[in-house]
């Protein structure tokens, strides 16, 4: 937030997720502060409880949002649900943050994470190069050409290492008749 700049409109972050409310929070929101969010210099406000509204909207509910001011350094995180702007910075000095999202493992990300990497995604952590896209959502969202999507980063990668496949396997069978169908090997 620049100085000058005015509040935000009040929104949600998992609002592209076109699922009615109220309902289950499918994304998690974490805002970092990486200059001290104060009263003056636009801190994040929000609504609390408002995760929780169905199609109510903020105008509407004459609720009082709470600033979250909070030192450098600091993290908010909050349901995708809760609504939340970025406010007025009055003060002479801009207001840097950044705020990585997380979403259900089902649902699209805002950010082509696998396209906005590329092939740097090979010196990741297993554990990121899950998160941004290299895994299997049983019984087999995720795959590339029936196989696990790693082996696009690593052609030796073993599909049976994760338990992804095992999962994939009885999610079929689980579900009654459709047997035998998972990722290849
Ligand atoms: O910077 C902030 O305080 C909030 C930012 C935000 O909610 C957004 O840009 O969607």
């Amino acid at each position: 937030m620049h100085p000058g700049e005015t509040a935000q409109d009040f929104h949600f972050d998992d609002g592209g997720i076109r699922v009615p409310r109220p309902r289950p929070t499918h994304g998690v929101s974490t805002i970092w502060a990486l200059d001290d969010f104060t009263e003056k210099n636009g801190a994040t406000e929000v609504i609390p409880g408002s995760h929780l509204w169905g199609d109510e909207r903020p105008e509407q509910m004459h609720v009082d949002p709470v600033k979250i001011t909070m030192p450098a350094g600091s993290v908010v995180v909050f349901s995708g649900l809760l609504w939340h702007r970025g406010g007025a910075n009055n003060s002479g000095s801009p207001r840097l943050g950044i705020t990585p999202q997380y979403c259900e493992p089902w649902a699209r990300q805002l950010e082509n994470m696998i396209l906005a990497v590329g092939p740097r995604a090979a010196d990741y952590s297993e554990r990121i190069q899950a998160m941004i896209g290299y895994s299997i959502h049983p019984p087999f969202m995720g795959y590339v050409d029936g196989r696990h999507p790693l082996r696009c980063l690593d052609a030796g990668y073993d599909p049976t290492s994760t338990g992804e496949n095992e999962q994939s396997r009885r999610f079929w069978e689980d579900y009654g008749g459709r047997t035998g169908r998972a990722l290849r090997d």
